[in-house]
């Protein structure tokens, strides 16, 4: 199953903090990244006394059920060492299933697709490069981002640097 997770970070160095989930998420069993986002700097949303965010979202083809990925979600978190502290507040890595292809899931632990993805400047907007049709799954991306007001968000570059003369 097709799977997106939406990345963010205000904590330490957040691009690498992103590369590096974007590693793990490769060496997790069956389970691969298929293409991913820029990298984008965004103004918090929801508790506006922190540093700005960077985010990014990317595609995943797996082999696990969505309880299953949300797991690994937070096993990953748990190795950049995420404590949970305020709500909305800083954190090192935040990975979210934000959608699942054909799927819907509803239990105590996870909403899928992600309750308020379509309210977020600093999802849809990755989201619009990886599907750039305005369509994500059957969502329309394009109709949810008129509706949105404020909310920052500009490309800081790409999530993996091609090391020098390399293309
Ligand atoms: N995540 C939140 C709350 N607010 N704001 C930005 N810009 N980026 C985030 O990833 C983010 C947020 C809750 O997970
Ligand atoms: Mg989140
Ligand atoms: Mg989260």
């Amino acid at each position: 199953m097709k799977y997106i997770i939406g990345i963010g970070t205000n904590i330490g160095d957040r691009k690498q903090n992103i590369s590096e989930a974007v590693e793990a998420f490769d060496l997790v069993p069956k389970t691969k990244v298929l293409r991913h986002s820029s990298l984008y700097e965004t103004e918090p949303v929801g508790y506006a006394a922190q540093d700005s965010f960077y985010n990014a979202c990317i595609e995943i083809e797996s082999d696990l059920a969505p309880g299953e990925m949300l797991g690994v979600c937070l096993g990953i978190e748990a190795g950049f060492g995420r404590v949970r502290t305020i709500k909305n507040g800083p954190r090192i890595l935040d990975l979210d299933v934000i959608l699942a292809e054909n799927e819907t899931i509803s239990t105590p632990n996870l909403t899928v697709p992600h309750p308020r993805f379509h309210e977020r400047r600093f999802v849809l907007i990755p989201l619009l490069e990886l599907f750039p049709d305005g369509t994500a799954y059957g969502h329309n991306l394009s109709k949810s981002l008129l509706k949105i007001k404020g909310q920052g968000i500009k490309t800081v570059g790409a999530i993996h640097e091609s090391p020098a003369g390399q293309p």
